[in-house]
């Protein structure tokens, strides 16, 4: 083997490798991912893949094909320049997202992220509300969130603390460090808290300055931020794509394009671990079937009374629950009636081979 390790190759993934496959394949992370091909690595160099027949045919869903940051099984050919890709090796955290729009499905982001930067900007750009949509995603991935406050030169340093506490106040564990591109302030506080073997990710809001980040941990401009124009930008990376980019000191990043819509469906450790106060007070509640609405010996209602709990988390929870269940529920009606039709099309072609 090569220099998996380089790439972030643990025991966590050695100890799941199936011993069949590894005896006629090798493996290999996956850098980027295209329409219809990937850039996957074993080590030094970037090699253009495409996944096998068998594998497209045979995935059920979106989650078994593979994502930025995945292992996956590869056989190489004319000496390193194209590769075929037989199949997705055990994720250790995964990151994904309801599909925007009506449609019920999931997408994924990343695979294997082993920290997440949730970056929100100080000044207009800054949401609670926005934040825990992240935190519930990142939590369900099972990946450690660290929340970066970006642009802290343009509001004061009193109103930077503010907002710092006031994320501490929803997520107590997290780390939360406030930053700036402009003025350099904890770019290498940032940097140094990157680990060799280890992958991060940037997650937020388009314009927060994830990519001007990206190129001050890099100390170039390797890659077009917002303020570069459309002509100058030309030739130049844009966040479009997701790609696995190997810093110096051996730890791995992706930045993500801006995502408009957070949409969340079957949320429940990230719910859970996001919300776990509110968890926690409802089994407190008098009725076991309290429905938090009007109850004698309500604790929820009875915390928010009392300004334990802050009315608008609450609010965000049981809005983003409900969500989650009519996701998951439209998403299970639509994979039901995905499985009838196939069904149907088996049996169609038997009564017609017959
Ligand atoms: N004031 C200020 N502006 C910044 C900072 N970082 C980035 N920007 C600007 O914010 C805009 C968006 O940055 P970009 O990195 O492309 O954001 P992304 O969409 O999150 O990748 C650009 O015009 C940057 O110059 C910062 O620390 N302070
Ligand atoms: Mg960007
Ligand atoms: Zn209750």
């Amino acid at each position: 083997m090569e220099n998996l390790e380089s790439l972030g190759y643990s025991p966590w993934f050695k100890n799941r490798i199936d011993a069949d496959k590894i005896a006629i394949h090798d493996v290999a992370r996956v850098i980027s991912v295209h329409k219809d091909s990937y850039v996957i690595a074993k080590g030094f160099g970037e090699v253009f893949a495409e996944l096998s027949g068998h594998l497209t045919y045979t995935a059920n869903s979106a989650s078994d094909l593979p994502t930025t940051g995945d292992w996956v099984y590869a056989d190489f050919y004319d000496d390193d320049t194209h590769a075929i890709i037989h199949g997705v090796i055990s994720r250790k955290t995964l990151l994904k997202r309801k599909t925007s729009g009506k449609l019920v499905d999931f997408q994924l982001i990343a695979a294997n992220i082993d920290v997440a930067f949730i970056v929100q900007s100080v000044d207009y750009n800054f949401n609670l509300r926005r934040l825990e949509r992240y935190l519930v995603m990142v939590h369900e991935g099972g990946i450690t969130p660290v929340v970066l406050l970006s642009k802290c030169d343009l509001v004061p340093e009193d109103e930077v603390n503010k907002i710092k506490k006031s994320v501490l106040s929803i997520t107590p564990q997290a780390t939360v460090t406030a930053f700036s591109n402009l003025s350099g302030e904890n770019i290498d506080a940032i940097k140094n808290s990157l680990l060799l073997g280890q992958t991060y990710c940037l997650l937020g809001s388009s314009g927060v300055g994830k990519t001007t980040l990206l190129n001050s941990i890099l100390g170039s401009n390797q890659f077009a931020t917002q303020s570069v124009s459309k002509k100058e930008s030309k030739g130049r990376h844009t966040t479009t794509s997701r790609e696995l980019i190997q810093l110096g000191n051996g730890a791995m990043l992706i930045d993500t394009p801006g995502m408009r819509e957070l949409g969340n469906m079957s949320m429940d450790a990230g719910m859970e671990e996001t919300f776990s106060e509110i968890l926690a007070l409802s089994q407190n509640c008098k009725f076991s079937n309290c429905s938090h609405t009007n109850e004698k010996g309500c604790s929820i209602l009875a915390a928010i009374n009392e300004g334990e709990l802050s009315e608008q988390r609450y609010k965000n929870y049981k809005k983003m629950k409900n969500e989650s269940e009519f996701n998951e529920m439209s998403y299970s009606e639509k994979r039901k009636k995905d499985k009838d039709f196939g069904k149907l099309i088996k049996s169609t072609l038997k009564s017609k081979n017959r």
